[in-house]
This record gives C-alpha cells, sequence and structure tokens, in this order.
C-alpha cells in the first residue's frame, strides 16, 4: 500500500525542551518524525532547556512565541522529510503539563483568520499577555499555603487530586491575580500548554482536557468540574469563563485549521482532538497494567500507575486518567530528572554518555556504599530546595569521591528516591511487577540496569510496536551485559 491510500494521524509533543512530531500510519508505524531544540534552533529566545530563570526566586517562564515559532518550523522540516499532509486524518497531541499559557482578548479572533501566506508568530506577535509560567516554577509557595488555608489541605487533596503545589496551574493564576492584576484583567483565556498547542492547529481557543487539568488544584476529580471554592481561592467570578469547560481527552475539538489547509495541504476535514499532558499521554501509550508501574524517563522524572478510582493522596498526585481504560492514574513528579544527569556527565565524564557509563561500568552494584543526592534543581518530591549530598560506606558526609562513585551514587540515589516514593504511595512489589520505560533516557541501557536493580523487577521499554525486555532484575537473569558477572543472577 502506497502511503498516498493510508490513513496517517500527526502527533505533537510540546515538551520543555524541544518539540517532537510524529507521523504513524494505521498500524502505528513510525512513517515520519522531526523535531525542533529551542535552545539550538531558536536562539533568539536565549532559553536554557527550553526555559528562562525570571527575576522572582524560583521563578521559572517561557515565551508562548518560542512554541508558536517552533511550530512553523517543525512543520517545515515534516515538509522536506516528505510528509503528504493530505492523508493526515486527525491530529492531536501532548505538552508539558501545568504550565499556563494567557491570551488576549484579540487572541481568539486571530486564530480564527490567520493568512497561510505568513509565519504564525508574525499574526500571533500580539496574542499573548504575558510569559508562560512552566512546571519548573516553584515562586509559588504563599499561593500555595493561601490554597490550603482556604480549602483545608486534606480537602483540597480530596477535591483535587492533590495537595497544594507550587508549580500547580491554580496557584500560578493565584500568583498573577494578586501580583499582577493588570494582567490577568487583560486575559480573555487561560490555556495549558496542552490546550494551547491544540489551540493552534484547531484555530480557535480548545478546551482542557481532563486529564491535564486535574494538575491544576482547581479540578474536581469526581465531579469533573471546576470546583467553584478552588476557583474563587485563586481568582475571581470572571475564571470559570477564563478556563472554559474542560472535556474528556479523546474529545474531537474540530477540524483542522484553514491555515494549516492552505500552508501545508491538509485535507480541511483532518481532525484536531484535545491535547492532554506529557504524563497523561505516556500512561495511556503504556498500556500498563495493574502492578506494573511507568517510568518516564524525560526532563523530569515521573512515575505513573494506573488507578481503578479517585482517592487524595498525601503526597503525589491523583488524576482523571486520560482513557477510558485508565479511569485514574497516580503520578509522582521528580524535578531532577535528565537535565540533572547530564550536568553531572558534563561535570564527570565530559559531553559524552558513553564515557559516563564507562563509569559506572567501573563500579559495582550498591556502589560501596556510597549514596548521593543531586538537586541542581529545587525538588518536588520531596519538597526541597536545591543542593548536593553524598554520603560513604558508614554513613559520613563525603565531600567528595572518585568520579566513578559520584556517577553510580547519583543514577542509584534516583533510583532508590523513584522506589522509596512509590512504595509510599501504595505501590507493591511482587512477582508480576514490571517497569516500563519511556522517555528520552529510556535509551540509556546503564540507567536501565540499575533501575532494575534498585526496584528488583525486569524493565522494559515501550516501543512503537510493544514492550521490550531491556534490562533484567536482580532476581532474574540478566539480558544485559551476559559476559558482565555484576550482571548475572544474583537472589538478594
Ligand atoms: C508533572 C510535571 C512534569 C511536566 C514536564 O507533574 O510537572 O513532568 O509534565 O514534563
Amino acid at each position: 500500500m502506497t502511503e498516498d491510500s493510508r490513513k496517517t494521524f500527526l502527533g505533537f509533543d510540546f515538551s520543555t525542551q524541544r518539540l517532537k512530531a510524529i507521523v504513524i500510519g494505521e498500524d502505528f508505524s513510525v512513517l515520519h518524525e522531526a523535531d525542533v531544540e529551542f535552545d539550538v534552533d531558536l536562539p533568539e529566545f536565549r532559553t536554557a532547556g527550553g526555559v528562562v530563570r525570571g527575576t522572582d526566586r524560583g521563578e521559572v517562564i517561557a515565551p508562548p512565541l518560542l512554541w508558536v515559532k517552533a511550530l512553523d518550523m517543525v512543520m517545515d522540516r515534516l515538509v522536506v522529510a516528505g510528509v503528504d499532509f493530505s492523508t493526515i486524518e486527525a491530529v492531536s497531541g501532548a505538552g508539558q503539563q501545568h504550565g499556563s499559557v494567557w491570551w488576549s482578548k484579540d487572541a481568539e479572533a486571530k486564530l480564527g483568520k490567520l493568512s497561510a501566506d505568513e509565519f504564525l508568530h508574525t499574526q500571533l506577535a500580539t496574542a499573548f499577555v504575558c510569559d508562560s509560567p512552566v512546571w519548573m516554577d516553584s515562586s509559588t509557595t504563599a499561593d500555595c499555603k493561601a490554597l490550603e488555608e482556604a480549602i483545608g489541605a486534606e480537602e483540597l487533596s480530596k477535591i483535587t487530586g492533590s495537595r497544594a503545589y507550587e508549580r500547580f496551574t491554580g496557584p500560578q493564576i493565584r500568583k498573577i491575580f494578586h501580583k499582577r492584576p493588570r494582567v490577568y484583567q487583560a486575559t480573555a483565556r487561560i490555556s495549558l500548554v496542552s490546550s494551547f498547542a491544540c489551540s493552534l492547529l484547531a484555530g480557535k481557543i480548545a478546551p482542557i482536557d481532563l486529564s491535564d487539568g486535574s494538575g491544576m488544584n482547581l479540578l474536581d476529580i469526581t465531579s469533573m468540574k471546576w470546583d467553584e471554592k478552588c476557583l474563587q481561592a485563586c481568582g475571581d467570578e470572571s475564571l470559570a469563563t477564563k478556563l472554559g469547560t474542560p472535556v474528556p481527552s479523546a474529545t474531537v475539538v474540530g477540524p483542522i485549521s484553514s491555515y494549516f489547509v492552505g500552508r501545508y495541504g491538509f485535507k480541511p476535514e483532518c481532525k484536531v482532538v484535545a491535547f492532554t499532558g506529557d504524563n497523561c499521554s505516556a500512561l495511556a501509550g503504556l498500556r500498563l497494567r495493574s502492578g506494573w508501574v511507568g517510568l518516564s524517563l524525560g526532563t523530569s522524572d515521573t512515575l505513573l500507575l494506573g488507578l481503578p478510582g479517585p482517592h487524595a493522596p498525601a503526597a503525589g498526585h491523583v488524576l482523571v486518567g486520560p482513557t477510558p481504560e485508565a479511569p485514574y492514574m497516580a503520578l509522582l513528579c521528580f524535578a531532577n530528572g535528565s537535565l540533572t544527569r547530564q550536568n553531572h556527565r558534563d561535570r564527570l565524564a565530559g559531553h559524552s554518555w558513553e564515557a559516563f557509563n564507562e563509569l559506572l561500568r567501573a563500579t559495582v552494584r550498591g556502589n560501596m556504599g556510597y549514596l548521593g543526592i543531586y538537586y541542581d534543581t529545587a525538588e518536588i518530591v520531596p519538597r526541597a530546595a536545591a543542593g548536593r549530598w553524598m554520603w560513604d560506606a558508614a554513613g559520613r558526609a563525603a565531600a567528595r569521591a572518585a568520579p566513578q562513585f559520584e556517577a553510580r551514587a547519583l543514577l542509584e540515589g534516583q533510583a532508590l528516591a523513584r522506589r522509596a516514593h512509590a512504595e509510599d504511595m501504595g505501590f507493591t512489589l511482587d512477582k508480576s511487577s514490571r517497569v516500563i520505560a519511556t522517555g528520552g533516557a529510556s535509551v540509556n541501557k546503564e540507567l536501565l540496569q540499575i533501575f532494575s536493580d534498585v526496584f528488583n523487577t525486569p524493565v522494559y521499554v515501550q516501543y512503537s510496536n510493544g514492550h521490550r525486555l531491556y534490562s533484567g532484575s536482580a532476581r532474574e537473569r540478566s539480558v544485559v551485559g551476559s559476559g558482565d558477572t555484576r550482571r548475572r543472577s544474583v537472589e538478594r
């Protein structure tokens, strides 16, 4: 069958550091891929890791026009890759969670009459009232406190699935409502990064989906409606209108905007499906069974579990699930993921993963007792400021250790924290347990081996055609490095 007679589907991932696009066939085979790395491809926005540190303590923002410009750029890369857009039946995608986009009063009219002859970013240059606070922002501690005081911490968790968290959109909105009232008043609509991206494709402000909408401290995850008391604690009576009505994640929002029809040759009836949060879409793609844990290794590391119903966690988050098969999901987000690993790779081994992995191979499981905690950015789970701690086998604080011990201390420390917090959330490991890894760093076998050793569970990696065992557990025969006695089957 030629591509022309096939139905194809286009997906986007508006993540922290890059925008990725992928075209798949009806059989889920990957036909084309393209990406835009914000720091490298759009240096004019002066981002580092896709974000800009703001002037307030803990403030982390991104200019929405960066994402707008990246969309045309990634589309042009798909053109160069030979994509025939007329075969695309539907478009959808994911975005980094919690970040908010503040649309001006004339934005929706602009979205509705975009000319295919000009770039999106020139036409939408005045569509945003301010830069977007993103998930790495930790400047809203006072707002979290105020929200928990207004609702009650436990009640807030019962209603919204989370206690108040700095990066959650409700506290972020509260900060702008109180500190920048003119910005708040000039804003017609507030989108999440996901629904903002969907809006660009749909040519109108797209609704927030229920799954990503659960990361705001505003949604009642049982009734699936905005909670009046939470809205009041974060803004005024206009907030419900600014947010619009949330919809299930698989909702068709409308046909694709005429901009994409005219500029790239989409058929006018191509459907745009609501976008959702990156972790929500990862959970949907992982098809987790009970007892399995999803591990998304990206800028942040996140642990994902499917849940049958809502509950009120003391730490971590419960979200409405993205699919009927996963009605609810648990999420634990560790802010120090790939960027932190990369920083220490650069420090300990130059800029090469190969050299860093050599260091790991020079040490043994358990790291001779050296253990480290490396927070290059404020940590979310547990809540803690940036810092670095290391101990030797006797439990003494160690100011420094040889690079190979530091390398393993960093990764074993990360894996231990992921396991300990998952267990605190009720996750129990048994014979049927497995970890399904996804995200950029899931290509690193040494890292997967460490997760396998620490979780004492096989680790699988998600591919488009299913899960593949990548790394055996300590209690099973390892498929990694079979010549390496350190990785042979060991009963602990
Ligand atoms: C999840 C979270 C991050 C972002 C960026 O709560 O804040 O994982 O979604 O990936």
